[in-house]
Order: C-alpha cells, then structure tokens, then sequence
C-alpha cells in the first residue's frame, strides 16, 4: 500500500469533481488538488492528454493507481449503487448537463446555445428527475435504493443537480417542484454531509456561477 498522498485533477465546476472530493472529505481521505481548468479547455492539452487519454476530470492518482471513473468499494452494494451510476451518466447526466449547457453555461465555454437540444434534454431530464422520484428514492431509507447513508452514487447525483444553482431561483423551482422526495433527498444529503457540502461547493456558488451568468447577460446574484 502506498503512503503517498492521494491527488484529485479536476475542476470545481465539474459535477463528478466535486462528487470525489467530497467523497474524500466525508471519509477523511487526505489530496492534492490540480486544479485542469475546465473553461480555458485545459484537459484537452497534450500534457493532460498524457494523464487522461480520454480528455475527461476527475482523474484519481495514488501512487501507480489511476483512476479516470470511480467504483464503490463495499462488495455486497456494488451492483446497486453501479447501476444508480451507469443510469446517472445515461439518462439524469445527459439531460441535466445538455439541458443547462444550452440554457446557461455554453457561452462561457466558448460555444453556442441551441434551444431545440435544449428542448430535448429537458425532456430527458423531466423523466429522469421521475424516475429519481418514483424509483431509486424508496421510503425505507433517507438515501438512493432506500439506504439509511449516502453512497458515493447519492454523492455523485446530488452534485450533478447542484449545477442548477446557477439558474434564477424560479426557472430552479420549476424544475423541481413537481420532484418533493428528490427536494428532500438533497436535503439530506446536505445534512449527512456539512460541512464538506458546503466547502466542495462554494467554488461553484460563489465564483463560478456569477461568471456563467454574467456570459448570458444576466445578474449575478
Ligand atoms: N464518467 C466520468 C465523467 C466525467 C465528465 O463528464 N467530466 C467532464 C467535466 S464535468 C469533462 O471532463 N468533460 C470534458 C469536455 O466536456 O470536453 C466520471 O464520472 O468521472
């Protein structure tokens, strides 16, 4: 086992960055971050190109390990919480990042907004945030698949709809109003996991969503 320190490559503004970090701070997992800046396109340099050939964040070095998709690590809940992950990336991800790319955040990196894909991934979204809602939230438990604590699958999502902190707080609420067990659930995450929710986020909340809505020409508060 190695004893060098673990470093995280990412972005704050990235939803699966944020989900490891904070993931390392619940359990007390020391790292390094590197800071790939997104927006300036510093992934797709060659030098990140050597570390990720992908060209995606997070990337996760310990030691000789890399890691460019994270696993969970407890065997009895691996296939679950898997296929909470591989549902995420095809179907909440998909609509979520497309819906928001072509509402809000596409200026800022440098491309243009196309209001039919943004049509189309809010139906996808819509959907997804239902099956959330009717489907992997269960009553018996406060957490994804009815679990009574967060797995690295309730990490992961509830970072991906925290990206909608960057939309006015109407637009937000008609997302998701009609989802209350989905509202709840990101209470509790917040809850189970201040104050590292809060330290993961207050890049995304307080630097990066003014710069996002100053590209559209909106306020930024
Ligand atoms: N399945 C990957 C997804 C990572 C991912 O989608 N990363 C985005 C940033 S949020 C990225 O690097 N995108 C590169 C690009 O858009 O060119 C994971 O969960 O780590």
């Amino acid at each position: 086992m190695t004893t060098e320190v673990l470093k995280i490559y990412g972005d704050r503004k990235s939803q699966p960055t944020r989900a490891v970090m904070l993931f390392c701070n619940l359990n007390g997992i020391e790292f390094e971050e590197h800071t790939i800046e997104l927006f300036n396109q510093e992934h797709l340099s060659p030098e990140f190109q050597e570390i990720n050939p992908v060209r995606e964040i997070p990337v996760i070095f310990h030691g000789d390990l890399r890691l460019f998709e994270r696993y969970p690590a407890d065997a009895k809940k691996r296939a679950l919480v898997h296929s909470v992950l591989d549902w995420h990336h095809c179907h909440l991800r998909r609509g979520a990042m497309g819906y928001l790319l072509n509402t809000i955040l596409a200026p800022a990196r440098g491309l243009t907004m196309n209001p039919q894909s943004a049509a189309e991934c809010e139906k996808i979204l819509n959907s997804a945030l239902w099956h959330m809602e009717s489907f992997w939230l269960k009553d018996t438990g406060k957490f994804l698949l009815g679990y009574d604590q967060p797995s690295i699958a309730d990490l992961s999502l509830v970072c991906e709809l925290m990206q909608f902190e960057v939309l006015d707080a109407e637009e937000k609420n008609n997302i998701f109003s009609p989802y209350k067990k989905v509202q709840q659930w990101i209470e509790n995450i917040k809850e189970a996991t201040r104050p590292q929710f809060d330290d993961v986020h207050k890049h995304l909340l307080f630097e990066d969503r003014p710069r996002f809505r100053e590209a559209v020409g909106r306020s930024a508060s």
